[in-house]
């Protein structure tokens, strides 16, 4: 039973059923104080509803009455059964309206009286988020961890075809009966289609998971206190960078090419994209993208939005135009220079965009509308009443291989830009007096450097997500991948004679490229995955420190039990231990840490430095530990400044200075790299214990 506060998150169970049918497997009933609350299409039960449920009822959540009722109206334009797209600017204004209307209450109980007033009464998808980014930005709900949204919403996550066997058991079987119903890895396309290879990687739940929950915690439009957070535009700019270089190297593991960007939005596109989600809310399926789709202009009256192709093209060439002249202009007509400290930052902005952005007439709104140009090549003029694909949802957009080719594209703007900026002079890269002398990865099964993937099904329960089926768990078994834990070993030496402090920074890379030859440092750096990053102290005497680190302690990832929490089973209050979970359902889940690597072990290089603290430390920030700072580095901490002030993706983040060809030639004393190979073993492990779970 979830305990006062967090009875709210009743709210975003089942979203298509009714607000007065009990909530969650306990039964719970929110009691509204009046009649008023129900929406109209439900006035004329009204009366009969207190008996209705009387037996079903396990908990009764008290719903305060309001003086005053919000203003619905501008949210409620988009129907109850309409898909909810947060790039188009229509949608996303009536979600801020709607994230407005949950931050303004002053009280908690009034606010909760307002979610539940709203509830029956606008889009679902949109009531989610809405309130989900309203739960984590509230000062009275932090701590209120939300549930995954793959249980609210499992139609955006698994195979469409399970849910009609999904009902069948919840309507035929007894809890104890059910069995979990298998998804199976391959389901979305057969291996004639190359780019299918990767597919486990696209459509991971829990991947799909993090990249939701990101745009969450930085929502792109909303309150301007909400989306303003310490260097957003850079953060935009790392993850995905990060995502770039993960599905680059799981590409290379699986013996195809790095991803071409998108350069051009006239010619058709080859790849094609069948995703075979239904939108059981919405009551159609997520069109698919056939090969060689042709983008055309877009006019959808019914969703506000009209815009061209050459708008897209002009907002391009103008950002590219200020990236090398160095300089932006914002909307007053001044010129703001493109700095080393800042520039990443603005360009973020402008590219995503956000509200942030310096000039929206001048740059637009690139990246955003290109999702949604790239979602609608099937029904442009809206003529076919259909909605759009899947890269038209966060939830969703990193199934389709569309989804990296434009994110190479916007990342090629963003290294357009850091192209521009100075090397890194040694003097920049070192920490006088510390010297690397061993590293090492050890796993229990395969010993020294060499780490093994395989695959392990995962039990997610589909329940909470079904409308209208009788209560009870319903599992879907998930076949992911998986690594064996492993351990890092670094052994440093501290000449300077008194004690240092530093931060110990953590990557991984593959080491030849599709040719197999060695990679060269300019293409190298890109590929670079951040695996951990940590802050390490370094005795004077005895010199050498041997520091052992666990990969279940990174700081990009949270744990299984984090990214696919149960929100009944794990009751809590407003501790701050828990008060981590919530921002800290953002993160990279844990068993897609490294890339798969290969059945003959794929030779990979593992890169550790140590920087001085003096250069990373952040004013204000009160350390890493607790408070949602499980997964920093993509997420930053909530409330906090980001806590490392080195460029993101330092020590990659720039070219290289002059003579430098190879990582070798890049390195300083503080810097070491190892040889390493990941070994895919072709088995598949059960489910683990729950306990077990990491
Ligand atoms: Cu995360 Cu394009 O920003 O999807």
């Amino acid at each position: 039973m979830l305990s006062d506060r967090s009875r709210v998150l009743y709210l975003l169970g089942r979203p298509a059923e009714p607000v007065f049918v009990p909530k969650g497997d306990r039964g719970a009933v929110f009691e509204l104080p009046s009649n008023d609350f129900l929406a109209d299409r439900f006035q004329s039960v009204a009366d009969n509803l207190g008996t209705r449920f009387g037996e079903d009822v396990n908990v009764r959540v008290p719903v305060k009455q309001l003086d005053t009722y919000p203003d619905l109206s501008f949210p409620m334009q988009l129907g109850r059964r309409a898909n909810f797209c947060l790039f188009l600017p229509y949608h996303r204004d009536m979600a801020t309206r709607l994230i407005e209307i949950f931050m303004q209450p002053a009280s908690f109980e009034d606010m909760q009286a307002v979610a539940v007033y709203a509830r029956d009464r606008v889009n679902p998808f949109m009531y989610v988020y809405a309130l989900s980014v309203a739960l984590l930005h509230r000062p009275d709900t932090r701590g209120i961890q939300l549930p995954p949204l793959n249980e609210i919403f499992p139609a955006k996550f698994v195979d469409g075809g399970v849910f009609d066997m999904a009902r069948e058991q919840s309507n035929v079987r007894t809890e104890e009966t059910r069995m979990p119903l298998e998804i199976p890895r391959d389901y979305t396309a057969s291996d004639l289609e190359e780019e299918h290879r990767v597919a486990y990687f696209r459509e991971d739940v829990g991947i799909n998971l993090h990249h939701w929950h990101w745009h969450l915690v930085f929502p792109f439009q909303a309150p301007l206190n909400i989306v303003r957070k310490d260097r957003r535009g850079e953060i935009f700019y790392y993850m995905h960078q990060q995502i770039q270089a993960r599905y680059n190297f799981e590409r290379l593991c699986n013996r195809l090419g790095r991803v071409t960007r998108l350069t051009s939005l006239r010619e058709p596109i080859p790849e094609g994209y069948f995703p075979k989600l239904d939108t059981l809310v919405a009551s159609r399926v997520y069109p698919p993208r056939f090969s060689g789709a042709v983008l055309k202009d877009i006019n959808r009256e019914a969703d506000q939005i009209r815009f061209d192709i050459a708008d897209l093209e002009r907002w391009r060439d103008r950002i590219i135009e200020a990236i090398h002249l160095g300089r932006v202009i914002n909307q007053k007509g001044e010129v703001v220079e493109l700095t080393e400290e800042g520039g990443i930052d603005i360009l973020g902005d402008i590219l995503e965009a956000s509200i942030l952005s310096i000039n929206p007439n001048l740059y637009g709104n690139l990246h955003n509308l290109g999702h949604f140009l790239l979602a609608l090549p099937h029904d442009p003029d809206q003529r076919h009443l259909e909605s759009f694909g899947v890269m038209g949802d966060p939830t969703t957009a990193m199934r389709d291989p569309i989804f990296y080719r434009w994110h190479a594209f916007t990342d090629y703007l963003f290294q357009t830009h850091k192209r521009t900026l100075p090397s890194y002079p040694t003097s920049r890269l070192e920490f006088q007096g510390i010297r690397m002398m061993d590293l090492e990865v050890i796993t229990k099964e395969r010993g020294k450097n060499e780490m093994m993937t395989f695959w392990q099904q995962n039990d997610v329960d589909l329940s909470r997500g079904l409308d209208f089926t009788p209560r009870g768990t319903v599992f879907a078994r998930l076949n992911q991948l998986q690594h064996a834990p492993f351990t890092y070993k670094i052994k440093v030496e501290n000449n300077s004679n008194t004690q240092r402090t530093g931060t110990v920074r953590i990557f991984l890379a593959p080491k030849f490229d599709e040719r197999g030859l060695p990679m060269l440092f300019r293409d190298q750096r890109l590929l670079f995955i951040e695996l951990d990053k940590f802050v390490i102290t370094l005795r004077a005497s005895p010199k050498i420190t041997t520091i052992t680190r666990e990969s279940t302690q990174s700081s990009i990832t949270i744990p299984f039990s984090s990214t696919f929490r149960d929100l009944e089973a794990r009751p809590n209050g407003m501790t701050d231990a828990l008060e981590a979970f919530n921002y800290c359902g953002c993160g990279w889940p844990q068993h897609m840490l490294i890339p798969k690597g290969s059945a003959e072990g794929f030779p990979c290089q593992l890169f550790v430095m140590i920087s001085d603290i003096k250069d990373d430390r952040v004013e204000g920030v009160t350390g890493t530990n607790g408070a949602c700072a499980e997964s920093a580095s993509f997420c930053g901490i909530r409330d906090q400044k980001f806590p490392d002030a080195r460029p993101m993706g330092y020590p990659f983040d720039r070219v290289p200075r002059t003579g430098v060809d190879t990582l070798q030639q890049f390195l300083t004393p503080n810097m070491i790299v190892s040889d390493v190979c990941i070994v895919f073993c072709d088995i598949t492990e059960p489910p683990p214990p729950v306990s077990n779970m990491v």
